[in-house]
């Protein structure tokens, strides 16, 4: 060893043990050992713990989150532990969060912070944030090992909690650290909860920052605990991931990934992108397999998109999870061979983990905000819900009994298809194939658009605009997004279908025209159509399954009919109301500068498409107005 590397070691020492500085120095990359240190020396933690993936280690972790009061253990499980975020602390901080540019240049609908500026202010706030702390330091691979799709991260946090999530959430791999050492290509991620008060919340949330900075391929998260805005690998990472793929060519994207069974032994693959609370957490569990439930890394590998998980745990919605929707979440949750980490539910006071959705009564706890008792009410009278809408479940994905046999596949699954899908109570039918590659993405991805529920903040009903539903998580312009998905198709072979589905239209009397099983039918189609099994009817906006097919489908796959009015009824073109579609979108990418031309000539004969089919037909038209192709 050098004698720089020895200087920054016994700086280090300060702060760490000698089986810590032997942990570090194993790893023989100098830049991270030197970042090690002068994190160090800025946070001033009282000691670092450094996780290396081995079971001791793992379970360091998991003790040190109970006995520091992060986790509080259920009666019924010791696996099964609950972490509360605090009232102020429980969702992502959209506002808060930023992407920090040279000279504080502006990226169209993104939030951005001046680079310099940003940096100093976060220095400030982390100077000896962590005096009296433990600091954490894992390594983690964001996607199989072996594999040329994977990129790999650190993560240096004081929150036990933090670090336990990433060890069920991600692959642990201190080892290929150790292996690759100064040629490893990586992300970091640098974390401290703050100063936490007596129930254990971060206090300053006022001085909650979630900065990513590009050109280090840093981010930095301060004063909070939830996992959205702390658990580097997941939303921070995917921010970092999607520059990444832009620059190079190749698509990170906020997708599940599942397989869907066609006829003799044929499974095909696809992608799914939904704006939170639309379906996306159902749509993966009702397909046949899952390879993954919320990010996706697409390459093209000899002509053919494929895809890979990058993680291998679940941090899922749990409000509403009960055993007759959701029978596979459940049984998990409530099982006892499994590791759950439970986040902002009820924990009874006679150490029952309860959520709503448990078929239990809730009972006296604590819960996000405090105690809790039947019947409490908060400062405006309003009753407390017992679990949070936003309350969360972290486990592995490997106790899905579907768990795709591929999850660990270096060269990931073939994408067949992409599938994107928003709450929209009047507008694009059940489910609809794009013409091709370009019309999809700009018709289906690029015009994504969601209806805000009653549990977010602001007016219920109204759309918001979500692209590929990765809006919260870009940072690049959505038209530079845009543009890199068409570069990516035009190099494929075989581009994947796109595929638009919607799960809430309504009827006048704003009844759910669709039940929540319907899904697997729109699979099971999208999958035949995907092979070219079956033909379909070809609409100004895209290609609508046949009624045959679908009553079929329905017969088979759920032992129900499908009566001819009610497909009628889901698959009338809406032509007005796309036409008002295209118009909002028109409006909104016409004021960003980076979309392609392509977009705008694609959506613009879209529009001719719908003008002529409002001359010809009206504004609604049912399928079986439209000529057979
Ligand atoms: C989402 O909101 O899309 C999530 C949860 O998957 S979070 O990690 O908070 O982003
Ligand atoms: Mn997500």
């Amino acid at each position: 060893m050098d004698a720089y590397m020895d200087e920054m070691l016994t700086r280090l020492s300060r702060y760490a043990s000698r089986e810590s500085i032997e942990r570090i120095s194993r790893i023989n990359n100098r830049k991270l050992i030197e970042w090690i240190t002068e994190v160090a020396e800025l946070l001033e933690p009282s000691s670092i713990f450094v996780n290396t993936g081995t079971k001791e280690d793992l379970e360091y972790i998991r003790r040190r989150a109970i006995e520091k009061g992060e986790e509080i253990p259920s009666k019924y499980n010791p696996l099964h532990t609950v972490h509360f975020d605090g009232v102020f602390d429980l969702a992502r901080d959209r506002e808060n969060t930023r992407i920090l540019t040279v000279g504080g240049t502006s990226i169209s609908m993104i939030n951005t912070r001046d680079r310099e500026e940003g940096l100093r202010e976060l220095s400030e706030i982390y100077r000896g944030i962590m005096k009296g702390k433990e600091m954490y330091i894992g390594f983690y691979c964001f996607g199989p090992k072996d594999s040329s799709f994977t990129l790999y991260g650190v993560q240096v946090t004081d929150s036990a909690y933090v670090m336990h999530s990433e060890n069920i959430l991600y692959r642990v791999c201190y080892d290929v650290f150790v292996e690759k050492g100064e040629s490893l290509r990586y992300m970091r991620f640098l974390h401290s909860t703050g100063e936490l008060n007596e129930y254990g919340w971060s206090r300053n949330v006022s001085k909650r920052r979630i900065y990513v900075d590009l050109l280090e391929n840093i981010t930095y998260s301060v004063n909070t605990q939830y996992a959205g805005n702390t658990v580097g690998l997941k939303k921070l990472s995917l921010r970092l991931c999607v520059y990444q793929g832009y620059r190079e060519g190749w698509l990170c994207e906020h997708m599940f990934i599942v397989g869907v069974k066609g006829p003799g032994d044929r499974v095909s693959y696809f992608t799914g992108a939904f704006p939170a609370g639309c379906g996306k957490t159902s749509t993966a569990l009702i397909a046949d397999t899952v390879v993954g439930d919320d990010l996706a890394i697409i390459r093209n590998v000899n002509g053919e998109a494929r895809g890979v998980n990058p993680e291998v745990g679940m941090f899922g919605i749990i409000d509403g999870v009960n055993p007759v929707d959701d029978p596979e979440i459940y049984r998990i949750l409530t099982s006892r061979d499994t590791e759950v980490i439970f986040a902002n539910v009820l924990l009874t006071e006679d150490g029952e983990v309860w959520w709503n959705g448990k078929t239990s009564e809730p009972r006296k706890g604590i819960n996000y905000a405090g105690e809790w008792w039947p019947g409490k009410l908060d400062e405006k009278g309003k009753p407390i819900p017992p679990s949070h809408p936003n309350a969360r479940f972290t486990t592995s994905i490997f106790y899905l009994s579907k768990v795709d046999p591929r999850i660990n596949d270096p060269m990931g699954v073939p994408v067949h298809g992409m599938i994107f899908g928003g709450r929209d109570s009047d507008t694009w039918v059940p489910v609809e194939e794009a013409f091709n590659w370009v019309h999809g993405i700009v018709t289906k991805a690029a015009s994504l658009e969601s209806e805000r529920t009653t549990a977010v903040l602001g007016k219920a009903g109204e759309r918001e605009f979500n692209p590929f539903a990765i809006l919260d998580f870009l940072s690049i312009s959505p038209g530079d997004f845009i543009n890199l998905h068409f570069k990516f198709g035009e190099e494929l072979t075989r581009e994947p279908r796109i595929y638009g589905v919607n799960y809430f239209l309504r009827d006048d009397k704003g009844r759910y025209l669709t039940e929540k099983v319907d899904k697997r039918v729109w699979l099971k189609w999208m999958e035949l159509r995907a092979n070219n099994d079956v033909d379909a009817l070809e609409t100004p906006t895209g290609f609508i399954p046949l009624y045959d097919d679908l009553a079929e489908l329905f017969r088979r796959e759920l032992g129900k009919e499908f009566p001819v009015e009610l497909y009628e009824k889901l698959f009338t073109i809406r032509v007005g109301k796309h036409l008002e579609k295209a118009e909002r979108i028109y409006r909104i990418y016409e004021k960003i500068p980076e979309t392609p031309r392509v977009f705008f000539d694609t959506l613009l004969e879209h529009k001719r498409r719908l003008k002529q089919a409002l001359d010809k037909y009206g504004s609604l038209i049912p399928p079986s107005k439209l000529d057979r192709r």
